[in-house]
């Protein structure tokens, strides 16, 4: 049979394909900021930016070390109990390793987090990781504010040689995240996380914009070139932000960062405390996602949450509209330590089985736009 198509549709077809293909073309010049990233690295930076206009993956911090009334069972995830399926982006925290310590500072040992990116990695989970490191001046914790932190580390500092014995220690373990042939497995690292804030060593009260830049280039280049790792997106995290301008201020440069993220929880579940999330986060994922674009970054909104999740709708009727109206490549949701002595609360961000916001998560897990375990099946985003 022959088919004839009008020479308007032909042409119209054309253009479109040639759309199609300059857009792909565009996408893959971007480069990482590493610029011997591994392949599965650059695949990974790669897909974030295709997919992330669209579909918003989720994670959750430690969600394979513990969750509210369990702890280190084979297998077994909040995340999963409540929607059927495991997340799609997985957050660790390092700090205590640079002590040489077996813990991390929430008593998860460094074994058990490699073993369970290694596992996840293999179904195509995503991997990010914070470092809350301890003051290396004095020693005290990460919250510790003294002034003259930052330039006491950086090259001719007196504390520098220390901090570069922590940097080797953090080279061990990333060398040591490898695939079951031995390949590096990509991470998105977060270092220095909430820098505009003003409760870290490294945030805005405590050091200059340009120490924090030569902070942040310091690490970046000594992991690269003296440790040889080449499997790690730089992920730039602030806090809450009112403008471009403040989000910018300590940003490194474009070749030095691959993902431009931020921080924020929601305080409060009153209505008026709802309101004020929505109307700030809206702002700032919109403010995310601009700059993102104009700087060929990947956009992600690197940690959020509502404490005990004392809102039975907090995932379809808050979260969702915000991820609806600005995509993000992933968001991570905080860990679900379960009831805190020191605050007195219960300190989880995610639901468990029976919790109120539970039946509101798994509806909210099955939205279009939004992708848990298997929208990262087969290592979707690792392929180039
Ligand atoms: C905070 C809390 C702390 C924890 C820290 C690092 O937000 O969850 O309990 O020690 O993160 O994970």
């Amino acid at each position: 049979m022959k088919i004839s198509v009008p020479p308007g549709h032909i042409r119209n077809y054309f253009c479109w394909l040639l759309l199609l293909f300059a857009n792909a073309q565009n996408l893959r010049s971007q480069q990482t900021a590493d610029r011997n990233a591994t392949k599965e690295t650059v695949a990974l930076y790669h897909n974030l930016l295709k997919y992330g206009t669209t579909q918003t993956l989720i994670g959750h911090q430690d969600d394979r070390a513990y969750g509210v009334g369990w702890k280190r069972i084979d297998g077994v995830s909040d995340v999963k109990l409540v929607t059927g399926q495991y997340p799609a982006v997985y957050g660790w925290d390092l700090g205590h390793l640079e002590l040489g310590n077996e813990k991390n500072l929430d008593g998860v040992s460094f074994q058990d987090i490699k073993k369970w990116i290694k596992q996840t990695y293999w179904t195509g989970a995503i991997q990010t990781i914070s470092w809350h490191l301890r003051n290396p001046m004095n020693g005290e914790s990460a919250w510790d504010t003294t002034h003259g932190t930052v330039a006491s580390i950086l090259p001719g500092g007196a504390h520098h040689d220390k901090f570069k014995g922590w940097l080797d220690r953090l080279a061990v373990f990333f060398n040591d995240l490898r695939d079951e042939r031995g390949k590096p497995i990509p991470v998105l690292f977060r270092p220095f996380h909430e820098l505009t804030g003003n409760w870290f060593w490294w945030c805005r009260n405590a050091c200059s914009a340009k120490e924090f830049v030569q902070l942040w280039r310091f690490t970046f280049s000594y992991l690269q070139q003296e440790k040889g790792i080449h499997h790690l997106l730089w992920v730039f995290n602030t806090a809450s932000f009112s403008e471009q301008s403040e989000f910018l201020e300590r940003y490194p440069g474009d070749e030095w960062v691959d993902v431009l993220s931020f921080d924020r929880y929601q305080h409060g579940s009153k209505p008026a405390d709802r309101t004020r999330f929505i109307s700030e986060i809206g702002f700032q994922l919109k403010e995310l996602n601009a700059m993102a674009r104009q700087r060929k970054k990947v956009a992600a909104f690197a940690e959020t949450g509502l404490e005990g999740i004392p809102d039975s709708t907090w995932w379809t009727e808050t979260l969702y509209p915000l991820l609806r109206n600005q995509p993000v490549s992933y968001v991570l949701l905080w860990r679900n330590h379960g009831y805190m002595k020191s605050t007195g609360t219960m300190h989880h961000y995610m639901p468990y089985p029976g919790h109120l916001s539970a039946n509101d998560f798994k509806k909210f897990s099955q939205l279009p736009n939004i992708g848990l375990e298997k929208a990262v099946r087969n290592r979707k985003y690792y392929q180039p």
